[in-house]
């Protein structure tokens, strides 16, 4: 990958290795599951294999009699004790939201919820025993389908609700003010231009992260210790402190190194809920790890919705509305942003373009299975898809190129700052010249000139070329907008830069990162601001009792809301050394000035380094009257705006017109994302988001059975790619900086699994649309695509 920097520096922009991969790769770190404390005992939980059941009866006796087990206990046992799972933000004031016990002792909500935990000396032991618990259950009919479960007369989901639909959330461009009737603009089109109408499905998908869930509780210390698998550690405790009672003071949560989480260790999950409550209760250390199996059955899952479409244009291509109509599965119970995933894509359906009128209504639904929350773009590749599809169908239904289309409608670059009919501001873009690289690097015109060459000569194989220019809103989040919408928490992030003795740098972030490679990226932007060495800096996270204020990692925030804390609290630290160097260097403060590290009286060669000052304000021994001998400094910063990185995604599919096999011919694109601090961590970023991306659109999928089952539960029959599944890659970037951040960064850390998913299957579509094809459901397996050219049910 080729860098193209607007603001080079000695460390922004630097290929650096990661830090963090030495102790990572050699098995030199330590994962929740490695931790080992004296008379630990360890956690088995026992799952309901019926999607929705009463509990009538739990028989722990032999369970207890099992070698080393130590107890068996039930939600009945533990009573009001265990709490409430934190759930839902409610999307709307009348949100219909189910009481979610971590193990509810009277009935079961959806296949693989807890019934008991056992607790033994081995985590083998526990595992065997729980094999012994025998409940009994009475089934009840369960609410599988989602279009089915909000039908009058649909089995219920939670009987006591007397409903499965949660909430109706609601954005009209009219009733907001920015933009006009979108019905007026449909029916307009119904006669004097064209209207597109499509229904697509998104498949449900399951997070599967390196490292299953691990918890391990010690609550023998003066405080209550809790080392988890996590993305949230400050959440976390926030979520134990206020539904427990326990101040925050006494706890402490640690998320050491955390095997990737994708969205999926953003809960404040009925696992840990249980491993802490069974901690306090035997008074002993106590672990639990989950099996890959129970990690698929449980963790929550993503996507999950029915989208229907209708997008209105003028007979040139000019679009005059887009109609989006929702239903979202929440699974059993709404999670910590179940409703707010499909609510974050409400304000991304019309993307990159200037549409005049815009309605977004959104039906979130509970049914028999496990719960939805984000998974990697949450929102933002749902609604990316709906509208870079409709973009193809468009321009198919014109005859015309869909760049040329899409080059129509955006936004353009001369236009900036631009408010959207969905209410954003966007500060910054260019989607001109990521569109330009982008179809250089492609080949664009020769691939074309293929794909025509291919279809003339009726070739087995055709060609298929998928186009994807996204953008997406990330950087979570102001804290006013979360506001706005009713949200319980803000979206600040805090950091700590902290000079010691030595000369060397200690940094504290409230980011929590989980594989983004931040002790790198971060050290990057220390070293640069201060104008130290990158190794004399140190990145501390994921320890409440280190980092006790922050909001930690989702939602690709942790740079351009955490890394902006990062700068403004090291500017701060300049700010405090440099009376100290004007009184080292007999000078006047105003003649100070600060560069590469090193303090100078302005026009003459005296000077002294940033380190010097270190020690000197460590020894104290002559300082500046009445200063503080200390050279750290906090800050806390509140994004004014979300950011908004964007980017032209370019796929080549063939299809084998016989048999309906795909097989990746080419992959280019070219990412915006402002300044970019380390181009080899944003490659891996975007290398991995691409694979999330393809992997929806070509293999994955979470499959239940009529009676709710999941049979997509190892992986064995949930097809995760591997590395030999997936090609080659050209990627690359232009850099528009966004005027939000002292930086100018956007983020990165989801941007290509939001790309990627329709550039594929418009790429599957357009290989053979000249057979008839509209649509091919995600995911595009040869059978679906097969039954797609031969007009079979199923496909679409
Ligand atoms: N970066 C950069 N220059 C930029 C933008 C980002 O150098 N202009 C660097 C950052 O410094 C950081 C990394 O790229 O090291 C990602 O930054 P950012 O976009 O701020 O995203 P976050 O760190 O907040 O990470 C969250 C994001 C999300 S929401 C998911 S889901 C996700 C992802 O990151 N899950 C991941 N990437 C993942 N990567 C791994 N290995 N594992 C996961 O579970």
């Amino acid at each position: 990958m080729t860098a193209t920097q607007e603001r080079p520096t000695a460390e922004i922009g630097k290929d650096r290795r990661r830090k963090e991969d030495q102790r990572l790769i050699t098995g030199r770190t330590r994962w929740t599951d490695n931790l080992t404390l004296p008379g630990m005992l360890h956690l088995a939980m026992v799952r309901s294999p019926f999607a929705h059941a009463e509990i009538t009866s739990i028989d722990v006796s032999a369970a207890k009699d099992a070698p080393n087990v130590v107890d068996v206990l039930t939600g009945a046992d533990f009573g009001e004790e265990l709490g409430v799972c934190i759930n839902a933000w409610p999307i709307t004031p009348d949100q219909v939201t189910p009481v979610h016990s971590p193990m509810p002792a009277d009935r079961v909500a959806f296949a693989g919820e807890i019934v008991a935990v056992v607790i033994a000396r081995s985590q083998a032991e526990a595992r065997d025993a729980a094999e012994l618990v025998d409940v009994e259950y009475d089934e009840l009919p369960a609410a599988l389908d989602l279009r089915a479960a909000v039908e009058d007369g649909a089995p219920l989901a939670h009987p006591d609700l007397g409903t499965n639909k949660s909430a109706l959330w609601v954005f009209d461009s009219k009733e907001a003010g920015t933009g006009g009737d979108v019905e007026e603009a449909i029916a307009k089109a119904r006669t004097d231009g064209v209207v597109i109408e499509r229904e697509f499905r998104q498949q449900r998908l399951i997070p599967a992260f390196m490292e299953p869930r691990s918890v391990v509780v010690d609550p023998t210390g003066e405080q209550l210790t809790m080392w988890s698998a996590t993305q949230i550690p400050h959440i976390l405790r926030f979520a134990l402190a206020a539904t427990t009672g326990v101040p925050e003071s006494k706890i402490r949560v640690i998320a050491p190194d955390v095997g990737g989480g994708f969205g999926g260790k953003l809960q404040a999950a009925p696992e840990e809920w249980i491993t802490w409550a069974v901690g306090r209760r035997l008074g002993k250390p106590v672990k639990y790890t989950e099996t890959r199996s129970e990690s698929l059955m449980s963790a929550h899952h993503g996507r999950d919705q029915w989208q229907k479409l209708t997008l209105s244009a003028d007979k040139d291509g000019t679009v005059t509305g887009f109609k989006v109509d929702l239903l979202a599965d929440l699974g059993a119970y709404v999670a910590i942003v179940g409703g707010g995933v499909p609510v974050l894509g409400a304000f991304m359906f019309n993307a990159i373009y200037k549409f005049p009128t815009y309605r977004f209504s959104c039906q979130t639904v509970l049914t028999n299975k496990t719960w939805t929350d984000a998974y990697r773009g949450a929102g933002r590749p749902e609604a990316t898809f709906a509208i870079e599809r409709m973009m193809d169908e468009l321009a198919a239904e014109l005859g015309r190129d869909p760049l040329e289309v899409r080059e129509q409608n955006w936004i353009k670059h001369e236009e900036f700052p631009f408010t959207t009919v969905a209410g954003l501001e966007y500060d910054s873009g260019n989607y001109e010249a990521a569109t330009a690289k982008a179809r250089e690097m492609f080949g664009y015109d020769e691939l074309r000139a293929e794909q025509k060459r291919r279809r003339e000569s009726g070739d087995r194989v055709q060609l298929g070329i998928g186009v994807s220019t996204f953008t997406e809103m990330c950087g979570l989040a102001p804290s006013r907008v979360l506001g706005s919408l009713d949200y319980g928490a803000g979206g600040w992030e805090h950091a700590s830069v902290r000079m010691l003795a030595t000369g060397k740098v200690e940094v504290i972030t409230g980011a929590s990162a989980h594989g983004q490679g931040h002790e790198t990226a971060f050290s990057q932007i220390v070293a640069d601001r201060l104008g130290v060495a990158f190794e004399d800096v140190e990145v501390l996270h994921g320890d409440t009792q280190v980092a006790a204020k922050g909001l930690d990692t989702y939602g690709s925030r942790s740079l351009v809301v955490g890394g902006e804390a990062l700068v403004r609290a090291a500017d701060k630290v300049v700010e405090k050394a440099k009376p100290v160097a004007a009184h080292m260097l007999e000078a006047s403060v105003d003649d100070i000035e600060f560069s590469s590290g090193r303090f100078s009286v302005r026009g003459t060669d005296q000077g002294v380094a940033i380190g010097e000052i270190a020690t000197a304000v460590f020894t104290a021994h002559d300082l500046p009257d009445g200063m503080e001998p200390s050279l750290d400094s906090d800050a806390t910063y509140d994004p004014v705006n979300f950011n908004y990185p964007h980017g032209t995604h370019l796929c080549a599919m063939e299809v084998d017109t016989e048999t309906g096999g795909v097989k990746m011919r080419k992959y280019a694109c070219v990412d915006d994302i402002g300044t970019v601090i380390n181009p080899l961590i944003v490659s891996g970023q975007v290398h991995g988001g691409l694979v999330q991306g393809i992997a929806q659109a070509l293999w994955e999928e979470a499959v239940y059975d009529d009676s709710g089952t999941l049979v997509s539960g190892s992986f064995v029959d949930y097809l995760l790619p591997t590395a030999a599944d997936t090609i080659s890659f050209d990627v690359d970037h232009t850099s528009t900086p966004a005027t939000t951040n002292s930086l100018g960064t956007k983020g990165v850390g989801e941007a290509g699994t939001i790309a990627s998913t329709p550039a594929v299957v418009n790429a599957v579509v357009d290989a053979v649309r000249h057979l008839g094809v509209a649509d091919v459901q995600m995911p595009c397996t040869p059978e679906r695509v097969w039954k797609a050219i031969n007009g079979a049910a199923g496909a679409g």
